[in-house]
């Protein structure tokens, strides 16, 4: 087999990609990435084994959370990055290893000088080196958790915030997944550790986003244009949003966010800013037709990248931190963290305006502290039956067809209803118009995919104020689309914090083998989705 890969939700098939990917990565990018993530294991096993301290691994703890970020799905798609990565990891492991004694597994010794050697060497170490399909299952479960930890770790880190607690777990956990002796339960404890660590990771990010900018607040946020040439950010970096904006400030070019940037609106601190435009364009998959019509220079500072289709919108993306693109222009910092965007800027002032796709404005900033600010008003409306239930629908948007049922689901809920908000998965409803109760907008927009943290904050919050003794007896359904490993990790923090009953779309896992897909549904009543009037009516009980 070539290839194999069965991260996302996208998978060939619902099984896996075996010839390329759905997402677009090539034969060799999967390899190459399986052997970035073989070599990380190598690194933790001798952070494991010579019980080395993360508080004074220093450049390795940020390397360890790039190498994972760049194999996140439709971050990385650029085969080079991916092997000067290798390498580097290679270099440090190499570096660390004296230090530690006795046997080690093949992931911490072996060695591969060319790209040739690299592929040769990743076949038969990537995901199917696991004979046992539950065992694969969970320590795939894991290393994907892992992945979306390591995100939002990266996140936080580029605000200065670090935890060497979150780094030593990650680091255990990847080397659990070698250890053959562990046996199906205690590898389900580690899935459900790795989701106590993602409520800390998302805890820190939340931290770090707001000490440096400020609470999320209540913010209409334009959907047009203006007539200056401009510049589209899209991923989830708050801190190149913010060099961004600097470096634009008075120049003319005004800066547009696109998918999961959108949020940025939401912080005071962004609000400063008279050339930070508003949000042009859609979820992700969109970006398609939108890049084209927006016809200024891209940035893109996380996933999810979309390959682009032609040279000319290929020249105006430009890429930073763990992204990548083949043929397009890399941004790296400098020793302090600073990034010259000067490029991009003289790019944008060649090119015309973004063509107008949408009109108007949407609002959101509901995050936990502007939630919080209107409790009151929540809990009363939920007194007084005017609100019969909340509906978490955080989580990501896709490509397929299937994803329809969540507009359909969120047009056909009763108007007596409010849903929760978080990720890209809000495009599929947040321009629906679907009023308010009582002032409070019936889509309420946390933030990013992280800011699922927000959601469940409010979530405990509700439980406290109701006097409940189970987050389970609220009137709240959780019903999430997933895509990729930082969805993986927020539900690992949602099963930690006792969270049951979540449906899961629009497929389940490729990645959970038949036992492990029911020991969720046993434990945790995990389920799918049917259709949105059958699910609705299951929701509502009636
Ligand atoms: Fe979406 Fe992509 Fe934020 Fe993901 S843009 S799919 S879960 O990267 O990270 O929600
Ligand atoms: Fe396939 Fe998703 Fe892996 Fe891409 S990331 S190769 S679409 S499973």
């Amino acid at each position: 087999m070539s290839m194999f890969c069965y991260q996302c939700q996208e998978t060939a098939g619902g099984t896996g990609c075996k010839i390329r990917g759905v997402c677009g990565k090539t034969e060799d990018v999967a390899k190459l990435q399986d052997l970035l993530i073989y070599t990380v294991k190598g690194v933790s096993e001798i952070v494991v084994k010579g019980k080395l301290s993360a508080e004074k691994l220093g450049a390795v703890n940020g390397e360890v959370l790039s190498s994972l970020f760049m194999t996140i799905t439709n971050a990385n798609f650029d085969g080079d990055a991916i092997e000067a990565q290798i390498r580097k990891m290679l270099a440090l492991r190499d570096g660390l290893r004296a230090t530690v004694t006795g046997e080690l597994h093949d992931c911490a010794t072996f060695t591969a000088g060319t790209r040739e050697a690299m592929l040769e060497k990743a076949s038969p170490v990537g995901v199917l080196a696991t004979e046992n399909e539950d065992v694969r299952s969970l320590r795939e479960m894991i290393t994907y958790g892992v992945k979306g930890m390591a995100a939002y770790a990266e996140h936080a880190k580029n605000l200065g915030k670090e935890d060497p607690a979150i780094y030593a777990f990650i680091y255990t956990a990847l080397d659990s997944t070698l250890n053959d002796s562990l046996t199906a339960d205690e590898l389900v404890a580690l899935t459900l550790k790795t989701g106590e660590y993602g409520v800390k990771v998302m805890a820190l990010l939340d931290e770090a986003n707001t000490s440096r900018f400020g609470n999320p607040e209540i913010t209409e946020v334009s959907i047009g244009v203006r007539k200056n040439p401009a510049i589209l950010i899209s991923g989830h970096d708050l801190t190149d949003l913010e060099q961004l904006l600097e470096q634009t400030k008075g120049t003319g070019v005004d800066v547009y966010t696109h998918g999961e940037m959108l949020p940025a609106h939401y912080y005071p601190a962004f609000k400063k800013y008279d050339n930070f435009a508003g949000n042009y364009g859609n979820s992700w998959w969109k970006q398609v037709g939108e890049f084209e019509s927006f016809r200024g220079p891209i940035l893109f500072t996380t996933n999810c990248i979309v390959p682009p289709k032609s040279e000319e919108v290929r020249t105006r993306i430009f890429t930073t931190g763990s992204a990548g693109f083949p043929g397009c222009t890399h941004i790296m910092p400098d020793e302090n963290g600073k990034k010259d965007f000067s490029q991009i800027i003289a790019l944008a002032k060649t090119l015309p305006a973004p063509e107008e796709i949408e009109t108007g404005s949407i609002v959101g900033g509901f995050a936990h502290n502007q939630v919080f600010a209107l409790a009151d008003k929540v809990v009363e409306a939920v007194k007084s039956g005017a609100i019969r239930k909340f509906f978490v629908m955080a989580g990501c948007d896709g490509r397929m067809k299937s994803r329809e049922y969540y507009t359909e689901f969120a047009e056909k809920l009763p108007k007596d209803t409010v849903i929760l908000t978080a990720g890209c998965a809000k495009y599929r409803y947040n321009k629906l118009n679907l009023g308010d109760i009582g002032g409070i907008p019936r889509v309420l927009d946390a933030g990013q995919c992280n800011d699922s943290y927000s959601l469940a904050l409010i979530a405990l919050k509700l439980k406290e104020v109701f006097g409940l003794d189970d987050i389970n007896k609220l009137p709240i359904a959780f019903n999430i689309g997933w895509y990729e490993q930082k969805a993986v990790i927020v539900l690992l923090a949602l099963l930690y914090l006792g969270v049951k009953n979540i449906h899961l779309g629009p497929t389940l896992p490729g990645f959970l083998s038949p036992n492990v897909a029911k020991v969720l549904v046993e434990t945790f009543g995990i389920a799918g989705i049917g259709t949105a009037d059958e699910d609705i009516k299951l929701f509502m009980g009636k």
